[in-house]
């Protein structure tokens, strides 16, 4: 069904006169009566739902107020529910943007930042919005920032934050350093243009310590999308396997990092990274050294990302041999392209036979190749090969363990690596160390004091915040912190010993900030902790946290890393943030372009509102698409919307005209005792409620408003209705539509005479009574998700209903190659089959 197949029924009154829009009424009322503000603590039920805090860079736009739309209408459906809901924003206030604003329209960055915020908010305030607006917070003040900086002493105290020389990503456009998150593709995130590399010394984290915990408990994240949790484990990316010691004749260890410890009698050769710390340590032959040199200065300045992506292997040989410490064999070092600096040791061993790298670069240098593997679909004979053969099988031409197979082989070649002290068995992350200081003033300011006598001293914590400073600062980058030309600031007295010292003169990764706010928000005004314990406990976890999917690799992780580290130094009772993740789709303008401040493309929720109404507006927005979906954003759905809610306002009327005086609105009905025309609307009603309860679940608002749209049909003028059934029929419908149209379904309520608000009333529960008995739909769920619904009879038993599974082609998809475990089956209610 589409919106535009509401018509108005026939004799109804045309559109004009609009409805009158009592948003203004509705939000002033809330206000006065602080419906939206959450409790210190939870008195019963809780539900803590947000979004992701917004970045400051502008008005609102129409992508801001879809998501907070449904996040809103999340909160008000748990307030109905009888939860106690925690419902906050805040602003991720620090960042570039704020900076090359100050310098292209000469504000200063706090200025053109606060004003954002005052801008965006008035309009959030406009569009209705549930938030408790008493826990707004902004990362650019010091009451907030004072704490981020506390984060930052804790992780240094327990060892996790350390200061080292590396090469990093370098954005010479935006002259600053970038994590590696920041980086993907060699691009950088703001700005768009190729990263480079840099030596410098910055602060890091220590985020590699959690490696394990991070991915492992990603199984625990039942409700998070599985395209996050896939995300996520690969950029954790977890590699088992051995180092393995090779040696120079002179005894000089060079370890490699190898996933496949049964190939090792293939080694033919052996790759360092151009970039390789060690290869700088080597000794290289006279007659190499110019040819060595010219290699490594051609490909160092590449980035590893666009180093791995060339199509062409390219190497160099060094000239020197190495050992293989298992055979005894001499084999060349090669410089290579495709070998990363910052992966495993820095340096590998190739085994073309086996790892198909290794192989391109051995046919392309005329290394010799030598299978040590043989397997199941193998090829013919080492100068037939064509690619490769990567599989697991049994080893040969492989001395003492020869026809050991597959993994028996890894773990012999282990053991004998680990008996002659010559290796051991290894775990390898893909994740790196979180880069966290950056040479940019609008940031917060690293709590750290550089002393020539007592070396890195933090910043004592009462002594926080570290102000940033004010007044005339020269904001063009330079490629070193704008703090450090403020003598003010820099200089300053070891807390220590007291003589003068320096501060540090970087300022933090944003992202940092963001990595604790949901915290904040539980106890926003607190000065003597950055959260209270125990209002953290009552109200964690997050139940629903809702954001793009472009955060999967950075946010989402550094977030989730925070938390188990302050549950660690037993600030926090939970291991994870949040229950329940939901990626909501983009709006898109017409064309399908992502709507976004710096394409020019976004358009306003206000004039659109202000011509058709506030619900009218979310109406359109919520039934374009499901809620995690691209939206193609057009104007043309707000008719419908505004027709469609005109009928609803024209049965209210007549129903409460119908009845008069008092009515329950939760009345139940006996059906033997209603005519068969109001026993027929008596099962869509509950029908409706049943359906509205799943698609909500879902955020699938799209067809939870076509299911009351639907009854409205049904419904019609309901004159043929007994009145209290038409009264409890309305009541029931402006209830299921409050989250979605909350100013009207206010109104609506008080007309139907109840007061003071509908968010204080009962959700509508299903009478199972009045449901039919011959059929029901139950939800299927694989692994616990539900992924589609069955009608079935009443009485269908466990068989008959995964027969039934089987036979719907939808869900019969999600058992394709798979093995089921068990199925749990809930008569009436689901089936949950395991799958393998
Ligand atoms: C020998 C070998 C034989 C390998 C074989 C694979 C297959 P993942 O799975 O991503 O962890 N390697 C080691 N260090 C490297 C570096 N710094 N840069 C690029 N490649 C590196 O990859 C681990 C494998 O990647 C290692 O296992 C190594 O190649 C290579 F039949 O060792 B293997
Ligand atoms: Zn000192």
């Amino acid at each position: 069904m589409t919106m535009t197949d509401h018509k108005p029924p026939a004799g109804a009154q045309p559109l004009e006169p609009r409805i009158p829009d009592p948003s203004a009424k509705w939000q002033k009322r809330w206000n006065d009566m602080a419906l939206f503000k959450a409790p210190e603590f939870p008195q019963g039920r809780k539900y803590f739902v947000m979004p992701m805090l917004p970045y400051p860079s502008g008005d609102i736009h129409m992508g801001h107020f879809r998501n907070y739309s449904m996040t809103d209408a999340i909160a008000r459906k748990r307030m109905m529910e009888g939860y106690d809901v925690l419902h906050p924003l805040g602003w991720d206030a620090f960042g570039l943007p704020a900076e090359q604003a100050a310098i292209s329209r000469n504000l200063h960055p706090e200025e053109w930042t606060l004003g954002n915020i005052a801008q965006s908010k008035a309009t959030l305030q406009k569009v209705g919005i549930s938030f408790d607006w008493s826990r707004e917070v902004a990362s650019c003040l010091p009451d907030y920032y004072k704490w981020t900086q506390w984060m930052f002493l804790q992780l240094y105290k327990h060892g996790l934050a350390y200061r080292k020389e590396s090469e990093v990503n370098w954005c010479g456009t935006c002259n600053t350093v970038l994590a590696n998150e920041q980086a993907a593709g060699g691009v950088c995130w703001r700005c768009g243009n190729a990263v480079g590399r840099k030596t410098l010394t910055q602060w890091f984290f220590k985020i590699t310590e959690y490696a394990a915990r991070l991915l492992d408990d990603i199984d625990h994240l039942d409700n998070w999308p599985d395209n996050v949790r896939t995300l996520q484990r690969n950029w954790i990316g977890r590699s088992t396997g051995a180092e393995v010691e090779f040696r120079l004749p002179d005894g000089t260890k060079i370890p490699v990092f190898t996933t496949r410890p049964d190939t090792i009698y293939g080694v033919t050769f052996m790759a360092i990274a151009p970039d390789a710390p060690l290869l700088a340590s080597l000794a290289i032959p006279d007659a190499r050294r110019a040819a060595v040199d010219a290699f490594v200065t051609r490909t160092r300045g590449k980035l590893a990302v666009e180093r791995m992506a060339d199509e062409e292997k390219e190497g160099v040989d060094t000239g020197i041999v190495v050992i293989n410490p298992v055979s005894g064999e001499q084999v060349p070092l090669w410089v290579a392209s495709y070998v990363l600096s910052g992966y495993g040791t820095g340096c590998l061993m190739g085994v073309p036979a086996h790892d198909q790298r290794d192989f391109e670069f051995a046919r392309k240098y005329g290394l010799p190749i030598r299978q040590v593997i043989r397997s199941a679909n193998e090829a013919t004979s080492e100068s037939g090969m064509t690619v490769a053969t990567e599989d697991y099988g049994t080893m040969i031409n492989s001395g003492p363990f020869n026809d050991q197979v597959g993994q028996a082989g890894v773990d012999a070649v282990i053991a004998h690596l680990e008996k002659n002290c010559i290796g051991r068995a290894q775990i390898q992350y893909r994740l790196r160390d979180w880069l966290v200081s950056r040479q940019r003033y609008w940031g917060a300011p690293i709590p750290m004091i550089h002393c020539d006598g007592c070396g890195i001293v933090p910043v004592p914590e009462s002594d926080l915040p570290v102000l940033l400073p004010k007044g005339h600062i020269d904001f063009l980058p330079k490629g070193r912190s704008p703090l450090a030309d403020i003598p003010e600031y820099i200089n300053v007295k070891c807390p220590k010993c007291n003589r003068p010292a320096q501060r540090d003169p970087d300022t933090m990764d944003t992202f940092l900030c963001s990595s604790w706010y949901f915290l904040r928000y539980i106890d926003p005004k607190n000065d003597q902790a950055p959260f209270d314990k125990k209002k953290a406990a009552a109200w964690l976890p997050i139940d629903y946290y809702m954001g793009g999917v472009e955060h999967a690799t950075g946010h989402l992780i550094y977030f989730r890393f925070f938390t188990k580290f302050l549950k660690d130094i037993g600030w926090l009772t939970v291991d994870e943030p949040a229950r329940i993740l939901f990626n909501h789709g983009m709006v898109m303008d017409s064309t399908g372009q992502v709507m976004s401040k710096s394409k020019g493309n976004v358009v306003s929720p206000i004039d659109m509102m202000r011509l058709h109404g506030v619900d009218p507006t979310r109406v359109a927005m919520f039934f374009s698409s499901p809620g995690d979906k691209e939206v193609l954003w057009s104007e043309t759905g707000v008719v419908g919307a505004e027709r469609f809610i005109h009928r609803v306002d024209q049965f209210v009327r007549s129903a409460k005209a119908a009845i008069g005086g008092k009515f329950d609105p939760d009345a139940r009905f006996d059906t033997a005792k209603l005519s068969a025309a109001e026993r027929d609307i008596y099962r869509k009603l509950h029908q409706t409620i049943l359906k509205v309860d799943r698609d909500f679940e879902v955020m699938q608002l799209n067809t939870h408003l076509s299911a009351v749209m639907e009854l409205s049909g049904a419904l019609g003028s309901g004159e043929n209705l007994r009145p209290e059934l038409r009264a409890v029929c309305a009541a029931t419908m402006v209830k299921l539509l409050a989250p979605l149209t909350p100013h009207m379904s206010e109104e609506w309520w008080e007309i139907l005479g109840f007061g003071p608000t509908i968010f204080r009333a009962k959700w509508p529960s299903v009478d199972e009574a009045a449901l039919p008995t011959d059929s029901v739909t139950i939800a299927v769920q694989f692994n616990g998700k539900v992924r589609g619904q069955l009608t079935v009879p009443a009485d269908a038993d466990e068989k008959a209903v995964v027969a039934a599974v089987q036979s719907d082609a939808k869900l019969a998809a999600h058992l394709a190659g798979k093995s089921v475990v068990k199925t749990i089956h809930v008569p009436g209610r689901l089936l949950n089959i395991v799958v393998k």
